[in-house]
């Protein structure tokens, strides 16, 4: 009998494949006397973006684009996908026993599942369930952005158990639907990044310990508020416009940050006249986001000197300033910012 592998994996060595679970269960072994706690978790983020997947890819067939009819927390139009990923990632996750606390971009505010008096270590998990969803329509990037936290036990519940600097964060990720359905996952020891298969429905290992180039001539902004962008970024457009950089913009963190990750260069979303103390949010945008870069050996500043991970937070729906990328482009930027804010 022809046992040879004819489908057409058979181009894959299949003692390759890793998969997201296997993966997971992989670090989980390295952690003598886990719980799979936090595991479960993953799973739970993991069988979500399928999901969401799905919904997304199916979106104009199942008519399921545009608005929900709805203005969020953030004063945005829902979309009708909004509302969709925002129900499963809460439906998912509020079945995992290890969850305490959930808050989305989508809710103002915090869902309490679980108290801690047991004294078993839970976890509390924060997302943008579908960040850039005004892209959908035109068939845009559009992603799920995570942050997962430790639920300190005896603290104050609610949401000031939320309100902890990214440095504390135990795991960080986002899921990009592009071209092809790519998970960057962190949990504190470097990044990985998985493609879902459809074929077998699970996300599959292609880059373990990924490190993002030092350097690349392209930056990443919306150049519609240059001018009324504080002097020191205009001054940075200047000197990056004289320097033969290139512009790249997608209007969605996760796609911008996705191909800084990969090529290099610097996303910024600086105080605008709309939005003076920055539009992305830091809970479930700025600093899931941060821990990747920094984690791929980049930078992901506030400010001059401030380093967004080290933000202590006020509010879960709070703002910030976001640059972020390579090394070398985020001091570019800080360069021409710091004189001025000086
Ligand atoms: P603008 C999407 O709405 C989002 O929150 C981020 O994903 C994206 O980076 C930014 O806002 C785009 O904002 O003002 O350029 O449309």
């Amino acid at each position: 009998m022809n046992t040879a592998t004819s489908t057409s994996h058979s181009s894959v060595a299949l003692r390759d494949i890793v998969t997201l679970q296997g993966h997971i269960l992989h670090q989980q072994k390295r952690h003598p006397g886990a719980s799979g706690t936090f595991s479960w978790i993953l799973s739970a983020i993991s069988i979500s973006a399928k999901m969401i997947s799905a919904a997304v890819r199916r979106a104009r067939l199942e008519d399921v684009l545009g608005s929900a009819g709805e203005q969020n927390v953030q004063g945005e139009q829902q979309q009708k996908l909004d509302v969709i990923a925002n129900e499963i990632l809460l439906r998912l996750l509020g079945g995992r026993e290890g969850v305490a606390i959930v808050a989305s971009e989508e809710n103002e505010e915090p869902v309490i599942l679980r108290a801690d008096e047991d004294g078993e270590q839970r976890y509390c998990v924060l997302f943008d369930p579908l960040d850039g969803s005004s892209n959908l329509d035109i068939c845009g990037s559009v992603g799920t952005i995570f942050s997962i936290l430790r639920r300190v036990p005896g603290s104050p519940s609610g949401e000031s158990a939320l309100l902890q600097r990214g440095l504390e964060q135990v795991a960080a990720g986002y899921v990009l639907y592009g071209s092809s359905t790519v998970m960057m996952l962190t949990i504190g020891n470097g990044v990985d990044m998985f493609v879902l298969d459809p074929s077998i429905g699970a996300f599959v290992l292609v880059q373990k310990g990924l490190t993002m180039p030092a350097r690349n001539k392209v930056y990443s902004l919306n150049e519609g508020n240059r001018l009324t962008l504080p002097e020191g970024y205009q001054k940075y457009l200047h000197w990056a416009q004289s320097n033969g950089y290139s512009s790249r913009y997608v209007g969605a963190m996760v796609g911008d940050v996705h191909r800084v990750l990969l090529q290099g260069g610097v996303f910024m979303y600086p105080p605008t006249k709309k939005a003076p103390k920055g539009k992305l949010r830091l809970m479930y945008e700025a600093n899931p986001m941060a821990m990747l870069i920094e984690q791929a050996g980049g930078k992901a500043m506030a400010a001059p000197g401030q380093r967004i991970l080290e933000v202590q937070p006020e509010g879960i729906h709070q703002r910030t300033c976001v640059v972020l990328g390579s090394a070398e482009e985020v001091d570019h930027v800080m360069a021409q910012v710091a004189p001025s804010e000086g």
